[in-house]
């Protein structure tokens, strides 16, 4: 398809079709497990479509029919964290899960193969997943010595229910495409041909919504899940749109005019 390159990285692809924006983890031969670098180049791809007021939906994606997605390179784990050449040890996949919920565009997970460990989680803090048939889900955490108990745990549990997360956390199973679409883990199953086209489909369709509306449905539900911090974002997304409003730029312009401001001519909605 006519995707163009939007920057060139050492590690992911970062494309663009017209509104849609592609971020593809691009170690295929490492199952596409993610080093900090990885993870660095990530956040400034999302950084980037987060600023970009012309792309209104943002695809995650790993390159190859194998994987979506391995988790922490195990080959670069250090002592508190993987360390990349700045010989930080870094948990960064963190900052990305966060920057990929507080993003106020949709965030598509298209998975093909393998989403594993750290990168599960990553498909998990996705808006929406579409996966192909020959996808695998599954948490190795207790088996490699890691665990996420952050999105990965509780948020897990607030989508799939207590008692599965604890059962996919516990024994470590990998999960079929179909067995993680009945517990409601991901959105649809598509043969792998099918899985681009379908994604695109998907984006095309929200694209022709109110991008306000999206913005604050998102916010909504990151309100209740994610407490004061939640509500911070929406609470946000008010204040952005106050500052849009005749009221909002009365108490502004009293200010700088060195006056009392007249608050008195807007309307008491009930
Ligand atoms: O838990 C966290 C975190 C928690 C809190 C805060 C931050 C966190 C950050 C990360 C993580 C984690 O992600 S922990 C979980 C780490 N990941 C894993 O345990 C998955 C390891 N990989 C596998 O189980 C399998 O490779 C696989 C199911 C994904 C695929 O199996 P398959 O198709 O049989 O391929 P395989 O031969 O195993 O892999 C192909 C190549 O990719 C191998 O290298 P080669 O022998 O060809 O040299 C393999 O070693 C490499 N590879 C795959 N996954 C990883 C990897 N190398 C390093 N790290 C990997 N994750």
């Amino acid at each position: 398809s006519k995707w163009e390159t939007i920057k060139e990285y050492k590690e992911i692809l970062f494309e663009r079709m017209d509104k849609i924006a592609k971020i593809t983890i691009n170690r295929p031969e490492k199952r596409n497990a993610f080093t900090p670098v990885t993870v660095q180049e990530m956040i400034e791809a999302f950084n980037y479509c987060r600023d970009d007021a012309s792309i209104g939906a943002i695809i995650l994606t790993g390159q190859g029919d194998l994987a979506f997605c391995s988790g922490g390179d195990q080959s670069v784990r250090g002592n508190g964290g993987y360390v990349g050449p700045d010989h930080i040890a870094r948990l960064n996949v963190l900052d990305l899960q966060h920057l990929i919920r507080i993003i106020p565009k949709p965030v598509i997970a298209m998975v093909r193969g393998w989403s594993v460990g750290g990168g599960n989680i990553l498909q998990l803090v996705c808006d929406l997943t579409i996966a192909a048939d020959n996808a695998k889900f599954m948490q190795t955490g207790p088996k490699v010595g890691s665990f996420d108990a952050g999105y990965g745990s509780a948020y897990l549990a607030r989508v799939i229910g207590h008692k599965r997360a604890k059962e996919v956390w516990f024994l470590c199973k990998d999960y079929s495409a179909d067995e993680a679409f009945q517990m409601g883990w991901i959105n649809k199953v598509v043969p792998l041909d099918d899985i681009e086209t379908e994604t695109i489909e998907w984006c095309n369709e929200i694209l022709q919504k109110s991008p306000t509306a999206i913005r604050f449905i998102k916010a909504a539900m990151n309100a209740d899940t994610d407490g004061i911090a939640g509500l911070q974002q929406m609470a946000g997304d008010s204040t952005m749109l106050f500052y849009t409003t005749d009221e909002g730029k009365e108490g502004r312009d009293a200010f700088l005019e060195k006056r009392d401001p007249d608050f008195d001519k807007f309307p008491k909605f009930p």
